[in-house]
């Protein structure tokens, strides 16, 4: 205990965290008392069975409402932002909409709850969303004693740095060369832990500024009160396709990210049924993908649809409907909402994050994109 305790308090000591405009950090917060719902025996037919959908999951409440709340960052380029007129454009609000598309049939059935990432855990523990779509890490803590579980990756992340090339880097730069600098990034995120571990690491010291948004980290960059601003990778790329002045010019470095990031939907623990319907809901967005079905042919494909395929339509074989779902909850997603590719291409394309050669390409193309097998 004690030698930990010295190790932690010589972090503090050689990297000077100061917490600007900072919320508590969740990932502290108490484990939700989540009971759990309590599985029952269904009648007996030829085998034993399980009664999928357990009274008291979080799926039934989400159909009696007939609306989801979904948890988004509401300011991460191309993933939630929400614009003007109130609605909320990117990858996860499209996530959002896939799951309200399986779960109540409509995919404008989202109620977006714009979360900073200090607080999106407690929502998620004390109810206000049902899930989050908000450019989470699945991380053993959060897994174990923050009380979520995690759904399927669906962007697999890793942390990076920016910095301004007049101040000397360049995409070659490592986190050694960060010594002395000024560092902005977001509290209550694995960044914040993965910067200081790295740069004790590198034998850099830094100085460690946490800000509670993304939109304050940023401005206070261009304004040149930090040297680094350093998050997942994938928002680096989002803010400088956005933000980068004409009279500054920014790099992302290292091209070896220095943590694993993977992205996907976060959920209170132990509700099967709710995880289930959450998670297949992004597999059948990945199998259609593996076969080339969008929302422009799902309707067509679907009418003369085989095997797999046409159990994810709910036709022969479908399983949708003894998971709480309608046969057709997954025709509906990608007939409302799109195939895992076309979501990932329409909101990421644009500022020039595309899947080849990346890990987010299928795993038939060298990527890490992968689905269990529906049957
Ligand atoms: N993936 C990391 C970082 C997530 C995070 O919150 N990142 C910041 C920077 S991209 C963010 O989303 N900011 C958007 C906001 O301010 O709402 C985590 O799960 O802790």
């Amino acid at each position: 205990m004690k030698s930990k305790f010295l190790k932690f308090l010589a972090i503090f000591l050689s990297i000077g965290v100061v917490a600007a405009a900072c919320g508590s950090d969740s990932e502290d917060a108490a484990p939700a008392t989540t009971a759990a719902p309590a599985t029952t025996a269904a009648a007996a037919t030829t085998t034993a069975q399980v009664e999928v959908v357990a009274d008291g999951s979080l799926l039934d409440v989400v159909q009696a409402r007939g609306t989801l709340n979904c948890g988004v960052s509401g300011s991460a380029v191309a993933f939630s932002e929400t614009q003007a007129d109130g609605s909320v454009t990117g990858i996860d609000a499209d996530f959002c909409r896939a799951v309200a598309a399986a779960v109540v049939g409509d995919a404008g059935a989202v109620n977006f709850v714009a979360l900073t990432a200090s607080e999106r855990f407690t929502a998620v523990q004390t109810g206000d969303v049902d899930v989050l779509m908000r450019n989470t890490t699945w991380t053993q803590s959060r897994d174990s004693s923050v009380g979520m579980d995690f759904g399927p990756t669906t962007y697999y992340d890793g942390q990076q740095l920016m910095a301004r090339v007049s101040d000397g880097f360049s995409g070659s730069s490592s986190v050694a060369d960060i010594d002395g600098s000024i560092v902005c990034t977001n509290v209550g995120t694995t960044t914040e832990k993965n910067i200081a571990e790295a740069a004790l690491l590198a034998g850099a010291e830094i100085t460690l500024l946490g800000f509670e948004t993304s939109d304050e980290v940023y401005e206070t960059f261009i304004a040149g009160g930090c040297d680094i601003t350093t998050t997942d990778g994938s928002a680096l790329v989002g803010r400088k396709a956005k933000q980068q002045p004409a009279d500054q010019e920014w790099v992302i470095f290292p091209a070896t990210p220095i943590s694993k990031e993977p992205l996907g939907p976060t959920y209170g623990q132990n509700d099967s049924a709710w995880a289930d319907a959450v998670n297949w809901t992004v597999y059948a967005m990945i199998i259609m993908d593996e076969y080339g079905v969008t929302s422009a042919n799902v309707d067509a494909t679907c009418a003369t649809a085989e095997a797999e395929v046409a159990r994810l339509c709910g036709g022969d074989g479908e399983l949708q409907t003894a998971m709480g779902l309608s046969a057709d909850a997954f025709h509906q997603v990608i007939r409302q909402v799109g195939s895992y590719g076309e979501v990932y291409d329409r909101n990421l394309n644009p500022v020039g994050l595309y899947r080849e050669g990346s890990a987010n390409a299928g795993w038939l193309d060298g990527g890490l994109i992968y689905s269990p097998p529906a049957r």
